[in-house]
């Protein structure tokens, strides 16, 4: 599969100053020779980039630069070929054909990502990583992202599984010489002391990759409440935008609405839901029964009050369930006289309105409060993201707890071996030590075309 030359363009197609097509494998100066007769690229230095001519056919085609990579320092660690050409349609659409013509490739999505990982120039990590950096949508996700491009996360784990050798290794030594002196002679409190650090390594990165997962996809905020409360009106005014429709009619939100915006450098999404009451209405049901499913899933909720109206049974019974979630009580129209009598203690209450713009800023300010990543060091950011690292770092982590509990119950030192080899082999499927086909297959294939 690493034998043939693959094509692709890297940059998005429509108007544009420039579009870049990228080529990559053993035969790309070669080939791309036969389409630049004015250029002769096996003798151009590496690194260099060249103002040449397509020419097809004897038709100049477009006016290009032409950067050659030489293997193995290349993206893909193959010899590579970028064509600056002229953006927009035609000209980039032109000279793939001519490419594909010629005998190179369209590359697959992801598949020069995944040329520089299968030959060795960036583990599994870095590779998603380079996704991640491109879909990021906030700066701290982009730090967090460059931050694994450039190996610290790998750097984390590779760490732990030397240690992990090393004490395989211990055990190996003292099983099979246990006779020679320089030998340290191993106790069980000496491997369990090691492998409690590990274990206490581990549970860290799982408990901080939910910060990862935060600043990647942001948090989710659900806007919740009866009817009327001014649920939508809220999210209007803190998307500085028009999205929902108000109406004083109960019942206006019936599907979901959903805008974000970045507070101190977190990404908060908003969702406005239908309002919560019994009804017979069809289209209605549906929509409070999505807004039970939002609330489920939600990191944070802000149950939304009305000021003007005493509280309800189905209120406090809200109140009560969400208990356990991230709640903000938001007593919203607090321009109309108080009717609303409620006391509770453990519970973060703001009060405003949408009319003056009062308690919303209060309301950012809880947010940012219960999210304050904004002043976190870019050293820090060392967290896991994805779930397939996320279940790895688990199956790690289990492994670990087997030998644990063998070493406690005296068991076989063989058995403690095979269990510390298997958190060192999970471990290694992270960063791609060991991986199936078609793991890579569909990971690689939700990278965009040409990278
Ligand atoms: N006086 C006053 N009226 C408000 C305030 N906020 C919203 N309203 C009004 O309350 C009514 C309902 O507002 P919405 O934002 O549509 O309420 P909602 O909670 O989204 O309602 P549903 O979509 O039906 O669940 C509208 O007439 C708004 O103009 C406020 O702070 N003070
Ligand atoms: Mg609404």
């Amino acid at each position: 599969m690493l034998d043939d030359t693959i094509c692709a363009i890297a940059t998005s197609v429509g108007n544009s100053g420039i579009s870049i097509i990228r080529i990559s494998g053993k035969d790309s100066f070669n080939l791309v020779q036969k389409i630049t007769p004015k250029l002769d690229i096996l003798k151009l230095p590496a690194n260099s980039i060249n103002y040449t001519k397509i020419i097809y056919n004897n038709e100049v085609i477009d006016e290009v630069l032409l950067s050659k990579f030489c293997a193995p320092k290349s993206y893909t660690n193959e010899d590579v070929i970028e064509i600056n050409c002229h953006g927009g349609i035609s000209s980039t659409n032109k000279i793939m054909e001519i490419l594909l013509e010629i005998g190179i490739r369209q590359a697959q999505p992801g598949e020069f990502t995944k040329r520089a990982f299968l030959n060795g120039r960036i583990d599994l990590v870095e590779a998603e990583a380079i996704n991640d950096l491109i879909k990021s949508q906030n700066d701290l996700a982009r730090k967090l992202a460059i931050n694994k491009i450039e190996g610290n996360l790998s750097v984390t784990i590779n760490n732990i599984r030397t240690k992990l050798v090393e004490i395989i290794t211990n055990i190996e030594a003292n099983i099979d010489y246990p006779e020679y002196e320089d030998i340290e002679i191993l106790t069980n409190e000496k491997i369990k002391e090691p492998l409690i650090k590990i274990n206490e390594q581990l549970s860290n990165l799982l408990k901080e990759s939910n910060n990862g997962k935060i600043i990647n996809n942001g948090v989710n905020v659900a806007l919740i409440g009866k009817p009327n409360v001014g649920k939508s009106s809220i999210l209007n005014k803190l998307l500085g935008e028009n999205k929902a429709i108000v109406t004083d009619i109960a019942g206006t939100t019936r599907d979901i609405v959903e805008g974000s915006i970045i507070l101190n450098n977190v990404q908060f999404n908003l969702i406005d839901t239908a309002g919560l009451r019994k009804t017979k209405d069809v289209v209605e049901k549906i929509g409070v029964e999505k807004s039970l499913q939002i609330l489920n899933q939600a990191d944070v909720v802000i149950l939304i009050l009305n000021n003007n109206e005493e509280i309800t049974e189905e209120e406090l019974d809200l109140i009560n369930k969400l208990k356990e979630k991230n709640l903000i009580i938001f007593i919203n129209k607090n321009d109309l006289e108080k009717k609303l009598l409620i006391k509770l203690s453990n519970t973060k209450i703001i009060s405003g309105n949408t009319i003056n713009h009062t308690g919303l800023e209060n309301l950012k300010t809880e947010l940012i409060n219960m999210y304050n990543y904004g002043n976190i060091e870019l050293k820090d950011l060392n967290y896991i993201t994805n779930n397939r690292q996320i279940n790895l770092i688990k199956n790690a982590k289990k492994s670990i707890a087997n030998a644990l509990q063998a070493i406690n119950q005296n068991l076989e030192i063989d058995l403690v071996t095979i269990d510390i080899t298997n958190a060192w082999k999970e471990l290694g499927k992270i960063i791609g030590q060991t991986y199936e086909e078609d793991l890579l297959d569909e990971l690689f294939s939700r990278f965009c075309l040409g990278k």
